[in-house]
């Protein structure tokens, strides 16, 4: 799968793009089993923001791909790649996995925030793309954004969750990007960005894949994963010679 020009330039001035069936409903039943098969071990723990009071949750996985095969299949799935590709130029490489299931009645929302300040990286070539494994209506705390909100650069945050003010860009202000079970969306790192309440009788199921431009470097370390620097497509021209994982303290 590639993008139209259409589709390119749209992404260039809103910082996002929904690409509804981007996997069949049988793909998307498939992973959520394998998701929600992670988030009955205990690998997974609950993610709410410290900032987010009143009792939800979000259960959450890192590295999923480590966990199971079918989530490496994806990250190297000509459709990923190639929309991938689209966005950032031949080589795409991957930066970390995440999992979310935000659970019926009580899924925590997300403050909205730029993704910029957990790992900043020097030409911001880093997207982040969400898969949706069931439907994600409003009521299910779909993802919201501000479009074209990715263009103002690094914005100043607050606290040490790093969320936008919340005068400045409220939830409920935010345009809510409803997506079906199949539905991909992807989105810059600079896009200011969150969710809402999970209020329905239903959990939401996404995973989230984040991917940069191996030339673009980190700005500062501590971002971390298993995976990370796996070429998905293309070549890594910076790659020199690597420590073996056992010289490493970081591997
Ligand atoms: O899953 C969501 O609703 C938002 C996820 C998100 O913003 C993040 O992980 O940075």
């Amino acid at each position: 799968m590639r993008l139209t020009a259409e589709q390119q330039a749209f992404y260039r001035e809103q910082g996002f793009i929904h690409l509804p069936g981007f996997l069949t409903p049988g793909e998307a039943a498939a992973y959520r089993t394998e998701v929600h098969a992670i988030a009955a071990t205990t690998a997974a723990r609950d993610a709410t923001w410290s900032s987010v009071k009143g009792g939800t949750q979000l259960t959450h996985c890192h590295d999923v791909q480590f966990r199971s095969a079918a989530f490496t299949r994806l990250l190297v799935d000509d459709r990923l790649t190639g929309v991938a590709r689209d966005i950032i130029g031949p080589n795409v490489q991957l930066h970390h996995t995440k999992m979310f299931v935000k659970p019926p009645e009580k899924g925590s929302p997300f403050p909205m925030h730029q993704d910029f300040p957990y790992f900043p990286h020097r030409d911001h070539s880093m997207i982040a793309v969400i898969f949706h494994f069931d439907d994600a209506p409003d009521a299910k705390g779909c993802l919201r954004v501000y479009p074209g909100s990715h263009k103002r650069g690094p914005l100043p945050f607050e606290g040490s969750d790093h969320h936008l003010s919340e005068a400045e860009f409220p939830l409920g202000g935010a345009l809510p990007i409803e997506a079906k079970a199949g539905d991909a969306i992807f989105f810059s790192y600079l896009l200011a960005h969150g969710s809402g309440l999970n209020v329905s009788e239903e959990p939401r199921t996404t995973l989230l894949v984040q991917l940069r431009d191996p030339a673009d470097p980190p700005l500062k370390e501590g971002h971390g994963s298993r995976g990370q620097g796996m070429m998905l497509v293309g070549v890594d021209p910076t790659a020199g010679q690597f420590a073996f994982a056992w010289e490493s303290k970081a591997a």
